[in-house]
């Protein structure tokens, strides 16, 4: 049994965040208390100072206690509170239901969130001319190209959530996504599962709660 937390933790995040608000999900579901600190991607805030010496990654989210533990990437911070707070647990208890969750939920971190990244976009922008258009088509393409794997794999793990009844991880890597595809024009009615599960569980407080246009940041 892990040792509780400290009190008041810290999450770093940005309203729009959506590795961000797989961990506000996280928090909302195992009713953690956490001070929420926003740090503005758009003015670079992730990129200078302070918050860059504690996460030299230059991204969001990060984990901070007040001894001065942090942990960067979102899978490892939700991994750690699902240890430290087991209730309720975010892996199913079946071997195969869990993989894939993990499956599902490393098609989403791995494959497809990465290359909508504003980074990326930025990168696009100063190396290939690459504007706002060409950005949300290149953004439609990757999240198409991994939420045709998801849909596929939806069909015959999901019941009322993406993997059997019970909210999992893979729901908390899915609505951030699906967020993101909404954001970027794609159309959903591709992916019936995807957006039945994505709807399922936005109607419950925790997830309601942690969406980007809730968030005190948002503009
Ligand atoms: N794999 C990382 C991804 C973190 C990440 O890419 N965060 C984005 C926001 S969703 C960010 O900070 N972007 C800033 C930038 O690209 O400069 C995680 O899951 O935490």
């Amino acid at each position: 049994m892990e040792d509780p937390l400290p009190s008041e933790p810290t999450l770093f995040g940005y309203w729009r965040s959506s590795a961000a608000y797989r961990v506000r999900i996280a928090l909302n579901l195992k009713q953690i208390a956490a001070r929420h600190v926003e740090i503005d991607l758009q003015a670079g805030g992730q990129k200078a100072g302070k918050y860059r010496a504690q996460n030299p990654a230059g991204l969001v989210p990060l984990w901070r206690e007040p001894d001065g533990f942090t942990l960067a990437q979102s899978l490892a911070i939700i991994a750690y509170l699902d240890a430290a707070y087991p209730d309720p647990p975010l892996l199913p208890a079946s071997l195969r239901q869990r993989a894939i969750c993990l499956e599902i939920a490393y098609t989403i971190a791995c494959d497809i969130h990465p290359l909508g990244n504003l980074r990326v976009g930025d990168k696009l922008l100063a190396d290939y001319g690459a504007g706002p258009d060409t950005r949300a088509a290149w953004n439609r393409h990757w999240i198409a190209a991994g939420f045709g794997a998801i849909e596929a794999r939806l069909k015959t793990s999901a019941g009322r959530h993406a993997v059997g009844n019970a909210i999992s991880l893979a729901d908390i890597c899915l609505v951030p996504q699906v967020y993101n595809g909404r954001r970027y024009g794609l159309d959903l009615a591709a992916y019936p599962h995807i957006s039945a599960a994505d709807a399922a569980a936005r109607e419950l407080p925790a997830f309601a709660d942690a969406a980007p246009e809730r968030q005190p940041g948002a503009r």
